[in-house]
């Protein structure tokens, strides 16, 4: 165990202590399935012949259904096609490391044998048969690490869990008597039933005190010292940071991070739900998240007679077809070394090697700036017979290290083709901001140096956004490098909290400066940043003018806001400035 600090990105800034050593195979993984599967399968979505909105595994909260009449559903759970094999089969085809099933959900049923709490899978289903058994025994011959989702907050059938108001009255609550009762006991069957698990993924941190989530931890680790703790046990108390779900930040994060996230719309299986994302966003969401070191969560939904949705199976084999030829790029991989992401793809790296991974494939040839390493060897993986030439070499004035890599032919046959690139020494690489080889220049918000005063009033969301910007004293500056200039147009991204949340109808007033440039503007997000990356989490762009630039080595770009309309802080939302080039 190390004391380590988790930075300004996604942490508090409180001490933490990671479980470096258990950390080693969760950070080689970088891919694993989640699996939600529950009673909630067999409404799928529906209660008395009505669809019922939202995620398909909060059905007893979202319709308020007493918690007697959500148990009766137990009668009829018997999923007869459940195959543990099966299922670790699709999750090893894919290319997954590890896998997370729900022991118990936010409804409180137990989906293993629990000699504590008879309101489990076992006890009181005409099934009566333990899932999670097979499971452990299936992922542990197919060398995938078995890890177990428990709901250590939110119960909605104990009466003293979390967040049943419709059942119990929240001031009669014991949480104390709760821990006591159930879910210590469950988590020490959990950690003692099936040999080694992986991690306890702990969920909503809603009620939880401090001292709570400290002495649950505390308790996983007495109980098997290398399993890992999520961070949704709360307070910053787990061994890694869980990002919210279907999130994923603008830039690279640092620190161990995971992102859960669904196929569809749902966690549990809903028939309703046909939002199912194609394969090419499924991959490009894994690509863009190993490029910035989060290991990504996939999402299956069982159907309540043990079967995984056809469209599921589709998508895994597909994620799997790119993974056997591609999966070097992912794991045991680190973080893209430059501070920016770039528009063509990502980059991962492992000591002496660099990947490429291309949303866009090359024409002919393709260009990257400040890599100062000398490359060795260039390899297309999916063809590593095809012959690709490079030269390296520095521009005379910005002294910026170019790299040219020639000879790309044909497209993939494969979508996202990937280099991997052999390079001499320990990674080197320009850390300034330059523009790119096709004229653009990106200053994401986080890497922005903050002055006036209250400075540390202005944070970082784990997204990469500005928050806590309430003061027009606060102001931003990027020092650049804008190697050939031109005529740019300035665009600012803006986002809000979540999709869910009502447009922010912001028009906070902000002032740039580029060297003696002034260009004043209102923020309008008039268009919308159309990513994978950003479903779940719009993103809007604001045009706030054009503007010439000369070519500059050094050039100062400052970030002003002059009036915050409205005055709520947390409406000032910015990612990144672009500034794109027009023409040639
Ligand atoms: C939680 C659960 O409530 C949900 O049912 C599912 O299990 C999911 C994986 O986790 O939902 C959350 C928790 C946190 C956020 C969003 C949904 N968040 O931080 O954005």
């Amino acid at each position: 165990m190390s004391k380590a600090k988790r930075d300004k990105f996604g942490g508090r800034g409180q001490a933490v202590v990671y479980n470096d050593r258990a950390l080693v195979w969760w950070r080689d993984a970088r891919f694993g399935m989640f699996i939600h599967w529950g009673l909630y399968a067999l409404p799928a979505g529906e209660w008395k012949g009505q669809a019922v909105p939202g995620i398909g595994e909060w059905l007893m909260h979202t319709a308020r259904i007493p918690r007697a009449e959500y148990a009766s559903l137990a009668d009829n759970f018997k999923p007869e096609h459940f195959n543990a094999k099966e299922w670790v089969g699709y999750a090893s085809q894919a290319g997954m490391k590890y896998l997370v099933v729900t022991s118990k959900h936010h409804d409180g049923f137990a989906m293993y044998d629990s000699k504590n709490n008879p309101y489990n899978v076992v006890h009181a289903t005409p099934w009566k048969r333990d899932p999670l058994k097979d499971l452990a025994v299936a992922c542990r011959e197919a060398g995938i690490k078995f890890c177990i989702y428990y709901s250590q907050d939110q119960d909605w059938h104990d009466p003293d869990g979390a967040c049943n108001d419709w059942d119990f009255d929240a001031a009669g609550k014991d949480f104390r008597a709760y821990l006591d009762r159930k879910v210590k006991p469950q988590l020490k069957e959990l950690l003692t039933q099936y040999g080694p698990i992986g991690l306890i993924w702990f969920d909503t941190p809603y009620t939880i005190s401090e001292k709570h989530s400290r002495e649950l931890a505390d308790y996983v680790r007495s109980l098997q010292p290398d399993c890992l703790v999520s961070g949704r046990i709360g307070h910053d108390l787990g061994d890694y940071g869980s990002l919210g779900d279907n999130q994923i930040p603008s830039g690279r994060v640092s620190g161990d991070y995971e992102t859960p996230a669904t196929m569809n719309d749902t966690w549990g299986y809903k028939t309703g739900d046909r939002e199912w994302k194609s394969l090419s966003t499924l991959l490009h969401l894994l690509i863009d998240l190993a490029g910035k070191g989060i290991n990504y969560l996939l999402n299956v939904g069982p159907t309540a007679k043990g079967l995984f949705p056809q469209e599921s199976i589709d998508r895994l084999k597909g994620i799997g077809t790119w993974m056997n030829v591609n999966g070097e790029a992912i794991y045991g991989t680190q973080a893209n070394p430059f501070p920016l992401d770039h528009d063509w793809g990502r980059i991962t790296r492992k000591p002496g090697r660099l990947y490429f991974l291309f949303f866009h494939w090359p024409k002919d040839f393709f260009m990257l700036y400040g890599l100062r390493n000398k490359i060795t060897s260039i390899r297309f993986l999916e063809d590593p017979s095809r012959k690709l030439s490079w030269r390296q070499f520095k521009a005379t004035a910005s002294g910026r290290d170019i790299l040219e890599v020639s000879g790309f032919g044909g497209t993939p046959v494969l979508e996202y083709g990937v280099l991997g690139i052999d390079i001499e020494g320990d990674i080197d690489v320009d850390e300034r901001l330059i523009q790119q080889p096709d004229g653009t220049l990106r200053l994401p918000m986080q890497l922005a140096d903050i002055h006036g005063d209250p400075r540390d009033q202005l944070r970082f969301t784990s997204s990469g956004f500005t928050s806590g910007w309430t003061n027009k004293k606060i102001w931003l500056s990027w020092s650049c490098c804008i190697p050939e200039g031109g005529t740019f147009s300035i665009e600012v991204i803006s986002a809000c909290k979540h999709i869910e949340l009502p447009p922010s109808g912001l028009h906070h007033r902000l002032r740039l400066e580029i060297g003696a440039t002034r260009i004043v503007g209102t923020l309008k997000e008039d268009g919308i940043v159309d990513d994978p990356r950003t479903q779940y989490f719009p993103e809007h762009c604001t045009h706030i003018g054009s503007v010439n630039i000369n070519p500059a080595e050094n050039c100062m770009i400052k970030l002003r806001i002059t009036e915050f309309t409205p005055a709520e802080e947390h409406s000032v939302l910015l990612s990144e400035l672009r500034l794109i080039r027009l023409g040639k």
